[in-house]
């Protein structure tokens, strides 16, 4: 894990601003289930969003054809309900998916009374903005507040991937907005993914520690191999490749060390 502003390497070029997520869903891995990544992504220097205080962002994303709906400041059923019209379909077709969590009550109830589904994850939202914005996603909308480097790292993804993300920055409590506005952090202001991540040059790579919708997760051969899979992109090509690897263990251990066993 890196701190906020942590600087590493010897400063040899290029310079690059760095979002890393070792393991994304922490709980979801010590618990067994799906979702959890392994997830950088990097872009030029100082075009990565610096999240000061504020822990949380609420976040919103959707694929490419639904993109320019993608609004926090009206509320969600309107957006359902313009991204059923959009993509000619019933209400009841649509699925927003969303961290399950007390701060959401209202506004998830809110999108099931008027017909929508809803998928509840509890953890893992920088993988359920990637499935939000993916082709022949069962998923429409990713909605929710969440963490807000998970916020920067999504939408690293997003702008390879495609699709947009809107987030505003959600603070906790009066020291925390007055802390963000001592900053001079502008907490009305929503931003998309290009202000998350300025640039047109950012590369992601995310790989599945356990089974989920976007990837597969470690999978074990006996004591010798191990199979992963990833996502490599990079924004300014557009270029997204899925990489199966197949991991000898033994050699492995033996090249690093014990620990990557
Ligand atoms: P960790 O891997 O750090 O546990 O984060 C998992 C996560 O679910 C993120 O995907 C999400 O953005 C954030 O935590 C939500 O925070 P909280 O659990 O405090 O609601």
């Amino acid at each position: 894990m890196l701190y906020n502003g942590e600087q590493i390497g010897d400063g040899t070029p290029p310079q690059v601003d760095i979002a890393v997520d070792p393991l994304e869903g922490t709980t979801l891995a010590a618990k067994g289930m799906p979702s959890a990544l392994a997830v950088i992504a990097l872009s030029e220097r100082g075009t990565m969003f610096n999240p000061g205080p504020i822990v949380y962002m609420e976040k919103l994303a959707g694929a490419e054809d639904i993109a320019d709906l993608l609004d926090l400041d009206r509320p969600l059923t309107k957006t359902v309900e313009l991204v059923a019209e959009r993509r000619g379909v019933e209400i009841g077709d649509i699925v927003v998916v969303s961290l399950e969590r007390d701060r959401h009550t209202d506004t998830l109830q809110a999108v099931r009374d008027l017909g929508a589904r809803v998928r509840l994850i509890q953890h893992g939202d920088v993988s359920a903005s990637m499935l939000a914005v993916s082709d022949r996603s069962p998923v429409d909308l990713l909605w929710g507040i969440g963490g807000t480097p998970e916020g920067v790292i999504s939408a690293a993804a997003i702008k390879s991937l495609g699709g947009g993300l809107v987030g505003k920055l959600w603070p906790r409590d009066d020291a925390e907005r007055a802390a963000a506005e001592a900053e001079g952090y502008d907490l009305s202001r929503q931003l998309t993914q290009d202000d998350l991540v300025k640039g047109d040059d950012c590369f992601l790579a995310a790989t599945g520690v356990t089974d989920g919708d976007m990837l597969q997760g470690v999978r074990y051969q006996g004591a010798k191999s191990a199979t992963t899979e990833s996502l490599v992109m990079r924004s300014r090509s557009g270029t997204v490749r899925r990489i199966s690897a197949r991991h000898d263990r033994t050699k492995l251990r033996a090249l690093v060390s014990e620990r990557y066993g």
